[in-house]
């Protein structure tokens, strides 16, 4: 039997046995149910950071809720980061407008969207979930609700991001980068053209066994006013099935939405696949559907079951997630791909 830090270590070549036929080798790590220790993934390579905020949480024996809200709070909060809130790319009218959504062990979830001034939006869809009657506040009524909650109103388009913008607008061509992530996370390596990738999506498990999600994203950059990707919807950017395990994606929002990825995914598991195959079907419908467009964008999706075993797909090569667990806090996982 392969144990998981096992796998871990191989993570990279369980996609190049998908492609080729073979069983993944996540597939038959462990079968037995969850043992009590929990575990934190989330997507790219600022995932590390942010798991280790939420490792403080679970490995205190908090809730999974918790762990993910102040999870994804770090990438929020810096203003190095230009794809998630604070300092992310505004929209081609210069606004930077957020979405968020959250989901807990008891299927409640609440979700904000196009939410300008509100540095945590993650923390307003907390809110949304616990204090209203509702799942969903977009624009000004997630703002009335934000400033109404407490929460303070900020401008959040950094000069790095403007300066971007500015020198976008020169050309002002919306062409979605693959992984332009990877190249987002570094301030000094921002050439000013188009970055439209982003997002964080995070999912936990507890030491009770419970799971939660968290996702949040300034979307795509210089997206049309209004725009909303899959990030803020349930079901889309994010799902978690408590009895099952949850899901979450990241790449162009649109094909993931038009085929309900991470509701799909956890479905699949559902049906006894393991999470890196539901991941990989869960993409080859949008290649199926669209093998032209697939070849030009990025989206992957990451997974985790209830036993605490993992797995993410994409399109691209280039996508990665970050796994913290009582093994090793730093894990960075190359995700297989289609391509
Ligand atoms: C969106 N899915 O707004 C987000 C963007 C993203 O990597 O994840 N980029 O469509």
């Amino acid at each position: 039997m392969i144990s998981r830090r096992k796998f871990l270590a191989v993570g990279s070549l369980a996609g190049a046995s998908v492609l080729s036929g073979n069983k993944p080798l996540g597939m038959n790590v462990d079968d037995s149910v969850f043992t009590g220790s929990p575990i934190v993934i989330s997507t790219w390579d600022f995932g590390i950071a942010a798991n280790a905020a939420a490792w403080q949480i679970l490995k205190n024996k908090g809730r999974a809720l918790d762990a993910v809200e102040t999870g994804v709070h770090v990438p929020e909060a810096d203003p190095n980061n230009q794809s998630v809130g604070y300092g992310g790319l505004p929209d081609r009218d210069g606004r930077v407008s957020l979405d968020a959504c959250i989901m807990d062990e008891f299927g409640n979830c609440g979700s904000v969207a196009g939410l300008e001034h509100i540095i945590h939006p993650i923390s307003v869809a907390r809110k949304v979930m616990e204090k209203t009657p509702h799942v969903m506040l977009v624009g000004a009524g997630a703002l009335q609700f934000a400033l109404e909650q407490g929460f303070k109103k900020e401008n959040l388009l950094t000069p790095a991001s403007e300066k971007a913008w500015k020198e976008w607008l020169k050309t002002a061509k919306y062409n979605p980068e693959i992984n332009v992530e990877n190249r987002l996370f570094s301030p000094a390596k921002l050439p000013g053209n188009q970055y439209n990738h982003d997002t964080i999506g995070m999912l936990a498990l507890d030491a009770a066994g419970n799971m939660s999600g968290a996702c949040t994203t300034s979307g795509m950059a210089y997206k049309m006013h209004g725009r909303v990707g899959d990030s803020p919807i349930i079901g889309a950017g994010l799902y978690v099935d408590n009895e099952i395990g949850g899901a979450t994606s990241t790449g162009v929002g649109e094909e993931v939405i038009r085929n309900v990825g991470s509701f799909l995914v956890v479905e699949l598991m559902r049906q006894g696949y393991s999470p890196d195959e539901a991941c990989k079907e869960a993409v080859m419908r949008i290649i199926r559907k669209k093998p032209e467009t697939a070849k030009k964008i990025q989206v992957g999706f990451l997974a985790l079951n209830k036993k605490g075993q993992f797995g993410g797909y994409a399109i691209q090569k280039g996508f990665s997630f970050a796994v913290c667990d009582q093994n090793d806090q730093k894990q960075l996982i190359k995700s297989p791909s289609y391509y």
